[in-house]
């Protein structure tokens, strides 16, 4: 079968699902709507109070790049590698925008739109949620968003730059995939846009040496004003997302663009060779209660969004480090970076037979753990 024809196929069983899940779906909203005045924010989203909702349940687990591919298969020749430990797909799925600003038929980690389109509303019909990040090109070079060194991009992006008709066009072009997301009945698809993440380090050309909070704060609101009111869209939740090595709530804070421009507060965080379990995850916990309380000081949801030990090198790590981190910091969700069909040993979540599978599957067991199965049962 040619790739299109599988797609078509594999299109038609979700449209399937789609057409059982959204009597149920239709349920869930009435539910939501009777008490959904106190969890509304700055606009009407939906995602928004159904996040709040299951953030009672448990911690959702999150994959980037999913259904797209994983270790020793990419779509459509094969299929999750959550899916194929757990016999359940992760509750939350990644994607990333990166390539799309340049109309390519590929995002960075070759993902095309097209399938990350029908992924995404795949993802909403079963009852999980899409997160969108963005590796966007550096406007002003060409290159990628690793080029850094020039304190002048943000500032050329901005209204008023040399670039900002550049960085509108290329805000246009997400704005037009992140419109066409829509359910079996017409309706748009909520998911978190989460730009500019990992600010506080400087490895991005928005990082943090790159720009001053002013500019960082100024871009932020100009592609929210954007994308909202000049394209209206109304189905972004926007996740606000430093590195992990943030010292308190003030230095978190620094380029925090304004409550009404934040829905979502969080931080990506990964565990290296060096770092023992014992101090990672008390660094982890520590951040996490930093987190907490600026959550709750702002009535924001929280979320680790990202997070991983590239090769989970530990068999015991799901239970022994990652939960007890996690546990009782409120946090909604935290997403596992990719499995890398092209890159060998760079995977975050177990394929089957990687040697953390078993313990994985005992988190998974955890009550307040959510896979997919846990968080759309009623
Ligand atoms: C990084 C790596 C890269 C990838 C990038 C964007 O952490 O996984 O290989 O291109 O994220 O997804």
């Amino acid at each position: 079968m040619s790739e299109m024809k599988k797609l078509s196929v594999i299109t038609a069983l979700a449209l399937a699902v789609i057409l059982l899940y959204s009597g149920c779906k239709v349920m869930k909203r009435q539910n939501i709507d009777a008490h959904s005045g106190a969890t509304k924010v700055q606009h009407d989203n939906m995602l928004l109070s159904v996040m709040k909702d299951n953030v009672a349940k448990g911690i959702m687990i999150g994959h980037q790049d999913d259904l797209a591919y994983g270790i020793g298969w990419k779509f459509p020749n094969g299929k999750s590698d959550v899916y194929k430990v757990l016999g359940d797909y992760p509750a939350v799925f990644g994607w990333d925008l990166g390539g799309i600003e340049n109309a390519s038929a590929y995002n960075l980690d070759s993902v095309p739109f097209e399938y990350m389109k029908r992924f995404a509303i795949f993802v909403d019909s079963i009852g999980g949620i899409n997160t969108f990040s963005w590796h966007l090109d550096n406007p002003v070079t060409g290159e990628d968003s690793w080029e850094t060194g020039d304190k002048t991009v943000v500032k050329n992006i901005l209204p008023g730059g040399n670039y900002h008709n550049v960085y509108k066009q290329w805000l246009d072009k997400v704005a037009a995939f992140l419109a066409d997301l829509k359910d079996i009945d017409g309706n748009s698809i909520n998911v978190i846009f989460r730009p500019f993440h990992e600010h506080t380090g400087s490895w991005f050309w928005w990082g943090d040496k790159w720009c001053t909070p002013d500019e960082y704060k100024q871009l932020w609101q100009f592609t929210h004003n954007y994308l909202t009111k000049e394209k209206h869209l109304k189905n972004l939740v926007f996740a606000y997302s430093t590195a992990g090595d943030f010292n308190g709530e003030e230095e978190y804070l620094t380029k925090y663009p304004g409550d009404a421009y934040v829905d979502i507060v969080g931080f990506d965080m990964y565990q290296n060779e060096k770092e023992s379990n014992t101090d990672f995850s008390n660094q982890l916990k520590n951040q996490l209660a930093v987190l907490k309380s600026i959550a709750e000081k702002h009535s924001k949801i929280s979320a680790l969004t990202e997070i991983g030990y590239e090769q989970i090198p530990y068999k015991t790590w799901w239970t022994e480090v990652f939960l007890p981190s996690v546990q009782g910091s409120g946090i909604s969700y935290a997403l596992f970076w990719r499995n890398a069909a092209n890159r060998p040993n760079h995977y975050y979540l177990p394929y089957p037979g990687q040697k953390s599978e078993t313990d994985f599957k005992k988190l998974a067991s955890e009550p307040n753990v959510l896979f997919l199965k846990k968080l759309t049962q009623k």
